[in-house]
C-alpha cells in the first residue's frame, strides 16, 4: 500500500467528453506542480479544492485540463490526491497516466484508491463495499441499498451491537476475577442481553432473502395453455414486439426471456411454450423447459382464455405450480363466454390492463418492503459474517444456561470479531485486500 499511485478513475469503454486520470499518496502534489502549468496558480502555489485550467505537455502533445488538489487529510483517500479532468478518449487519458507513471507514481492496483480510505480511516469496509455496490448497480433496489450501506446505515446497527457485545464481555470478565463480590448479579440480564442481540441478527438475515430480488431480479414465468395469450401479455409488459404471436396453437416453442425493471425492481419474465399433450418432438422438448421454467420461477403468471372452457389440462397445470406465488390472469375478456373466478380480467391483444399485472407483480415482489427504511444485507460476505456470530451466541447462550456466567467467553468473542469482520473493525490486511481486490481500478 505504498507509494503514490495513478489510474485512469473514469471508463474508456464508451465515448466520453472528459476523463479523469487520478493520483493519491506523498508525491501526488510535487507531480502535478511538474506536469501542470497554470496562469491562475498564484505565486506558483496550487490551493487546495480549487479547480484550475492549465495545461499538461506531453511528448507528443499540450492538452488543455483541468486539475484540482485535496491536501490530506481532507481527500477521499485522506492522502494528499490530484485529479486531472482531461478531453475524453482513451488516448489522451493512457499520455496523462504515462507522465506520472514517469515522474514516480506506479499504477494503482483494483480498489486500490478506496483500500486507502479505508486503512486511513475515512470509511468502513461496509461503507467501501457500498460505493463499489453503487458504482454496478444495475437496477434502482441496488442503487438503494447501495447507498445505505456507504452513508453507513448498515455500519450503525452492526457497531451497536459490537459495543454491547463489548459491555457484556466486561462485565462477565470482571465476574470472572471477582466471584465472591458479584455472586448475587442475577445471569438473567446477561442471558436476555444476548438473546436480544441475537434477535436483531435474526431479523437482519430474514430480510437479506431479500438480496436475490435485489441482485439479481425476480424471475417470473408465464405459463398456461396453448393460445391462451401468454405471448402477447409478455409483448405488452414489456411494450416491445419480442415474442411471436398467432393464432396457431404452439407458436412458442422455446423458452424466450426478456428482462424489465419495474418501479425499481428487477424483472425477469419467461414466455414458455403452451403445456398440452403433442406428438410433435420440439413442442415435447419446449414443455420440459416450461416445466424447468416454473420450478425455477419465484412467480407463475398463469394465464387462461375466457373464450374456452375450463379444461383438465388446465388442473393438471394447477398442480404444477401449487407451491409457488401465482398471478391468474385471465385473457381476452373482449370474446368473454366462460367466466374465471378469482383472476384479473385483461386484454392481452391489443395490449389493456397490463398496468393491474404489473402492480401484482411488485406486491408479490414485495416492492414496498424492499423501498423500506428497514436494511437489508445483500452483500454474501456481510451475511456470511451475521450468520456466523449468531451461531456462536447460541451456543454461547445454551452454554450460559448450564453453566452461567463462566460461558464460553471465547465464544462471545468470536461473535464479536465476526460481526467486528462486517464493518472492518477488526480485519486483517490480507482478508482487506480480498475484498478490495474485487473493486475496479481507479476506485
Ligand atoms: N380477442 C383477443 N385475442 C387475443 C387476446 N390476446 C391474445 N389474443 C390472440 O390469441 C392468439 C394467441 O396469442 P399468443 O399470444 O400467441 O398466445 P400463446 O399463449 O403465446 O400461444 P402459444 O405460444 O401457442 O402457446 C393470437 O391470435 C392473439 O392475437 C385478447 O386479449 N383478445
Ligand atoms: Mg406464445
Amino acid at each position: 500500500m505504498s507509494g503514490t499511485i495513478v489510474a485512469l478513475s473514469t471508463s474508456t469503454a464508451t465515448m466520453a467528453g472528459i476523463n479523469i486520470v487520478r493520483m493519491s499518496g506523498e508525491k501526488a502534489k510535487s507531480i502535478a506542480d511538474q506536469i501542470f502549468e497554470s496562469k491562475s496558480i498564484k505565486n506558483k502555489v496550487m490551493s487546495p479544492n480549487h479547480m484550475y485550467l492549465g495545461n499538461i505537455k506531453t511528448d507528443k502533445f499540450t492538452e488543455k485540463a483541468f486539475c484540482v488538489y485535496y491536501k490530506k487529510p481532507k481527500s477521499y483517500t485522506g492522502e494528499d490526491v490530484i485529479e486531472f479532468h482531461c478531453h475524453g478518449g482513451a488516448l489522451v487519458a493512457n499520455a496523462i497516466v504515462e507522465l506520472c507513471l514517469e515522474k514516480g507514481c506506479r499504477p494503482a492496483q483494483a480498489g486500490e484508491f478506496t483500500q486507502r480510505a479505508f486503512f486511513n480511516g475515512k470509511l468502513d469496509l461496509s461503507q467501501a463495499e457500498g460505493i463499489m455496490e453503487i458504482i454496478s448497480a444495475t437496477n434502482q433496489s441496488q442503487l438503494i441499498q447501495g447507498y445505505k450501506l456507504m452513508h453507513g446505515e448498515v455500519s450503525k446497527g452492526i457497531y451497536d451491537m459490537e459495543q454491547r457485545l463489548l459491555r457484556l464481555m466486561a462485565n462477565l470478565e470482571v465476574r470472572l476475577d471477582y466471584p465472591e463480590e458479584t455472586e448475587d448479579e442475577p445471569d438473567l440480564e446477561y442471558q436476555e442481553e444476548i438473546k436480544d442481540i441475537i434477535q436483531r441478527i435474526k431479523i437482519l438475515l430474514k430480510n437479506a432473502k431479500y438480496a436475490k430480488t435485489i441482485n439479481e431480479g425476480v424471475d417470473v414465468a408465464i405459463v398456461g395453455l396453448p393460445n391462451v395469450g401468454k405471448s402477447s401479455l409478455l409483448n405488452g409488459l414489456i411494450m416491445q414486439d419480442r415474442a411471436i404471436v398467432t393464432d396457431i396453437a404452439g407458436t412458442t416453442r422455446d423458452v424466450i426471456s426478456h428482462t424489465i425493471e419495474l418501479d425499481g425492481i428487477k424483472i425477469n419474465i419467461l414466455d414458455t411454450a403452451g403445456i398440452r399433450e403433442s406428438r410433435d418432438k420440439i413442442e415435447r422438448m419446449g414443455i420440459e423447459r416450461t416445466k424447468e421454467s416454473i420450478k425455477a420461477a419465484e412467480i407463475v403468471i398463469f394465464v387462461t382464455d375466457l373464450s374456452q372452457p375450463e379444461t383438465k389440462e388446465e388442473r393438471e397445470i394447477e398442480k404444477l405450480i401449487k407451491d409457488k406465488k401465482v398471478i391468474r390472469v385471465a385473457n381476452k375478456k373482449d370474446i368473454e363466454k366462460y367466466p374465471r373466478k378469482q383472476s384479473l380480467y385483461i386484454k392481452a391483444n391489443p395490449p389493456r390492463d397490463i398496468q393491474a399485472v404489473k402492480e401484482e407483480l411488485l406486491r408479490l415482489a414485495e416492492r414496498d418492503k424492499i423501498f423500506s427504511n428497514e436494511i437489508i444485507f445483500t452483500n454474501q460476505r456481510h451475511i456470511h459474517c451475521l450468520k456466523k456470530a449468531k451461531e456462536l451466541l447460541e451456543n454461547t447462550l445454551e452454554e450460559f444456561s448450564l453453566v452461567g456466567a463462566e460461558c464460553n467467553l471465547v465464544g462471545l468473542r468470536e461473535a464479536y470479531g465476526w460481526l467486528a469482520k462486517i464493518t472492518g473493525h477488526d480485519i486483517s490486511e490480507s482478508v482487506a485486500k480480498e475484498v478490495f481486490s474485487t473493486f475496479c481500478v481507479g476506485k
